[in-house]
């Protein structure tokens, strides 16, 4: 069995906005699916392509593909993917007929039938166990059908497996990559080598934009041990210096984290590390710890410029809320980041007006503005389908990855008018008088600072 899993060839978008500016990370799902089939069937052959992040176009992908020859082969399909991967699908296909294509991830859970017009299955929801047992029964020359997670044909209902047991799970397969080639955002790292990783499934919570097909509303977290075991492995045999944790709640179990913490303490790996999370998920005492345990910078998902714009996003925290945590984490000794979405259903030109001046009052280090991206599985779409304030088609959405874009309209402004808003925001928050002050204290940030402002006069 000759298995190859791909992240499909596309470009960000050119005009990428200060948020993103020079982010590639590994792709863990991948990695992890990868991780999984080497150790139910160790007969097989894996390769993982990770075509973004290997800078690999088409032509390149499908010389890739022909070398290879795969027996079956697993794509990775976001909404903003869709037609990308679709496109690789239909190459695999070209160059080796025999190939069984499967599509999996977010949009392959979320719109399972789309996928199937693409590809041979779709797989829904986590999928090593899977995508294992796909590959096995291929082998075998068994019967596909009832596999579950696996979907075959348009409409018919698929069973979803029992969620994993996050500590069963091996570490991803990062040999499978080069890791030299990723590293998150500008502001989000320190040291080099630095990598990523995720520790935990599935989220509780209800923002109204949040796609969530995949892990679901479960959370489940690997134990400290484990965590601290693939930190230990990432130092050890890969020489990493940093990690960034990607989990969507990283502090939502905090005796975790508290344990995580000491174990690190104890182990003194020379690692240091961030995380994101909630900015209700934090308090003083577990903020210090963390600092004490390696951790330079904590990102918030704040979302909502100001307490209206919270609400509309059904974020459960107000920006109070908000102030204090970032506050905190700021008298801990971290460096904080926060998130913000701009244009939800429901925000007019004074909630974007009066965004900057709320964004102030929380005062993060760094700032980060997307516009509300729709992705159908969500209240947002539903939402923003209902009110008529699509700015895009549902194909435009299938190849849209530009979240510096609007694609909801607000109400008595351009699309263009709204893209003003967001880069005047930036503006006026880094030229305050508190924000400048904050970099000119540090040569880091001082340098930092002006390779933001070089990717934002390109953006602007
Ligand atoms: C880190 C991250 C990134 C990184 C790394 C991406 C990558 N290739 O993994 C970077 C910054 C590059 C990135 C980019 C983008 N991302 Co991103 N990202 C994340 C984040 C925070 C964690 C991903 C992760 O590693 N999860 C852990 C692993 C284990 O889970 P996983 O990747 O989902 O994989 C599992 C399943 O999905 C499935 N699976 C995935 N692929 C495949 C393939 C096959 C064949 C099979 C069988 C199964 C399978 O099995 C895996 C194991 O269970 C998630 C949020 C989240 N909580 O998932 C958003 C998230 C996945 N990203 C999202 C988006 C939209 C994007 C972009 C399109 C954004 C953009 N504007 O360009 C790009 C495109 C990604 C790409 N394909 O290149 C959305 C997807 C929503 C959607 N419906 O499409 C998410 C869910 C965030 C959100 N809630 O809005 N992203
Ligand atoms: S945005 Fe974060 S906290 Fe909100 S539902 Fe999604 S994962 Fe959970």
């Amino acid at each position: 069995m000759k298995a190859l899993l791909v992240n499909p060839p596309h470009t960000f978008a050119p005009e990428n906005p200060l948020g993103n500016a020079g982010l590639a990370l590994p792709p863990l799902g991948l990695l992890s699916v990868a991780a999984y089939l080497r150790r139910e069937m160790p007969g097989a052959r894996v390769k993982v392509l990770d075509c973004p992040g290997e800078g690999l176009g088409p032509a390149a992908f499908e010389r890739e593909v022909a070398a290879f020859a795969p027996d079956l082969a697993g794509v990775s399909v976001h909404t903003g993917t869709f037609s990308a991967a679709a496109a690789a699908a239909a190459a695999i296909k070209k160059i080796s007929p025999g190939c069984f294509t499967v599509a999996g991830g977010h949009h392959a859970s979320a719109r399972p039938a789309q996928c199937l017009g693409a590809f041979d299955g779709a797989v829904v929801g986590e999928g090593e166990e899977t995508f294992a047992k796909l590959a096995k029964r291929l082998a075998a020359g068994r019967e596909l059908a009832g596999l579950p997670g696996l979907a075959l044909k348009p409409g018919a209902a698929v069973e979803r497996p029992a969620p994993l047991d996050p500590d069963s799970l091996p570490f991803p397969a990062r040999d499978l990559v080069d890791l030299s080639l990723y590293r998150p955002s500008l502001f989000g790292y320190r040291r080099r080598p630095v990598t990523s990783m995720v520790t935990s499934r599935g989220c509780p919570y209800t923002c109204g934009f949040c796609s969530k097909s995949v892990f679901g509303a479960a959370y489940r977290a690997q134990s400290p041990e484990r965590v601290l075991a693939e930190m230990t492995e990432l130092a050890e045999r890969y020489g990493v210096r940093e990690i960034s944790f990607q989990d969507d709640t990283f502090t939502a179990d905090r005796g975790r984290i508290v344990r995580l913490c000491a174990l690190l303490k104890k182990k003194g790996l020379d690692l240091t590390w961030s995380c994101m999370t909630r900015v209700d998920l934090v308090d003083p005492e577990l903020l210090r710890a963390m600092r004490a345990a390696g951790c330079f910078s904590v990102a918030f998902g704040v979302d909502g410029a100001g307490d209206a714009s919270c609400g509309l996003m059904g974020k459960g925290f107000d920006a109070a809320r908000a102030k204090a945590a970032v506050a905190a984490a700021r008298a801990a000794g971290l460096e904080t980041r926060a998130y913000y979405i701009f244009g939800y259903p429901g925000e007019t030109r004074a909630t974007l007006a009066a965004a900057p001046a709320r964004m102030a009052e929380v005062d993060a280090d760094h700032v980060f503005i997307a516009f509300a991206h729709p992705f159908f599985d969500t209240p947002l779409y539903s939402e923003a389908r209902a009110r008529g304030l699509l700015a895009v088609s549902d194909e435009e959405l299938l190849d849209a990855r530009d979240n510096a874009a609007p694609l909801v309209n607000v109400p008595g402004m351009t699309l263009k008018q709204q893209a003003g808003f967001a880069k005047r925001a930036y503006l006026r928050y880094y030229l305050r008088p508190a924000s400048l002050a904050r970099r000119l204290a540090s040569p880091r940030a001082l340098a930092e600072s002006a390779r933001a402002l070089l990717y934002f006069l390109r953006w602007y």
